[in-house]
């Protein structure tokens, strides 16, 4: 392993890199938080108390209209803001800090990307996020604040047709966010030097998809327990296959690349965050309107400036000139 991290060091040392990453739950174990398909410790070996008729139906959009209670019993248990981002999440934001980072696809629902500082514009939720909810029947919004207290007592209902709320996570049988595809459709076109592939088994499609159709001329590594995906069904000899838990190969990754001091320094800030209970809360709607309305009134303020500014322009040259005229 170590020929093969320092082959991986030596090309993230280089200035203009691009980085693109595909993550999933094995990046968020060591969080706490329990994959899908790890034996034994996954979720679906564990979902025996909800009775499921099968473990896939937690997250079946038709299973949650007949019975909600099973989804929400898990939400209850993997809700954002219980956990702290582990050393790949921050390694990830190293990379955005570092001017490195093209991109970030993720499968995973615990927004610990984003809690670890990983900007929207980086971020790629294929599967969605907490972030938002919203009615099953009517599309009604929920504000999470609402959610979150009708979750401590019922399942979250609508206000308007009494339908089931739900997070806007996508459930087997829904249509993945327009981002995914719109971003996907400009980075599969454009230059990337690394595809690093993280704790996923590659078995959710189309996200499973991603790493075939990455360029023969980038470098593709995955970075998992075991080997998976087009990585088992169609190797490249350029692969680069790091089967080992990802927390540990970043800790010796960043030993090679000297940034350990700032991956400690994030990592502590992440439990002190976590210990004065400071962990990043998604901006409710009204939030995120109240900022555009401040950005628009900001532009606005700076426009009606320039315009006094120029007026008073005009109004200087044209006293001018009137002083030329009259001196002729
Ligand atoms: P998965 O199918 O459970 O696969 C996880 C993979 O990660 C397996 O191959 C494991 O061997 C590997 N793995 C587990 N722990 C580690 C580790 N510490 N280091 C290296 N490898 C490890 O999960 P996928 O993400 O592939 O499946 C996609 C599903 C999982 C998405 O729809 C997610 O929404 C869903 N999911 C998300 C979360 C989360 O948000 N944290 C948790 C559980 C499931």
């Amino acid at each position: 392993m170590d020929e093969k991290l320092q082959k991986l060091a030596a090309v993230l040392k280089r200035d203009s890199v691009s980085v693109t990453f595909f993550v999933g739950a094995g990046i968020s174990t060591s969080c706490g938080i329990p994959d899908f398909r790890s034996p034994k410790t996954g979720l679906y070996s564990n979902l025996k108390k909800l009775n499921l008729p099968y473990p896939e139906a937690v997250f079946d959009i038709d299973y949650f209209r007949k019975s909600p209670k099973a989804f929400y019993t898990l939400a209850d248990e993997l809700y954002p803001g219980k956990f702290v981002p582990s050393k790949f999440h921050y390694f990830v934001r190293l990379c955005q800090d570092k001017k490195k980072l093209k991109r970030c696809y993720t499968q995973n629902i615990d927004t610990l990307e984003r809690i670890a500082g990983v900007r929207d514009e980086y971020v790629v939720e294929a599967h969605g996020s907490f972030a938002k909810n919203h009615c099953i029947d009517c599309d009604w919004e929920m504000e999470t604040s609402e959610l979150k207290r009708q979750m401590k007592s019922q399942i979250p209902t609508c206000a308007k047709c009494k339908g089931y709320v739900k997070p806007d996570i996508v459930f087997f049988g829904e249509a993945l966010p327009a981002k995914f595809f719109d971003l996907w459709d400009e980075d599969s076109s454009s230059k990337t030097d690394l595809a690093i592939v993280a704790g996923t088994s590659l078995a959710v499609y189309p996200f499973a998809g991603l790493p075939a159709e990455v360029s023969t001329k980038a470098t593709r590594v995955l970075i998992n327990r075991e080997k998976c995906g087009d990585f088992e069904r169609n190797p490249r000899k350029s692969d680069v296959l790091l089967l080992e838990s990802c927390d540990l190969v970043v800790e010796k990754l960043v030993q090679l690349l000297g940034w350990e001091k700032e991956l400690d320094s994030l990592v502590k800030e992440g439990e002190r965050a976590l210990k004065e209970n400071a962990l990043y809360v998604h901006p409710t709607e009204k939030d995120l309107e109240e900022k555009v309305k401040k950005e628009a009134e900001a532009i606005a303020k700076v426009e009606r400036e320039e315009e006094k500014k120029e007026n008073q322009q005009i109004d200087e040259l044209t006293e001018t000139l009137q002083n030329i005229k009259v001196k002729d």
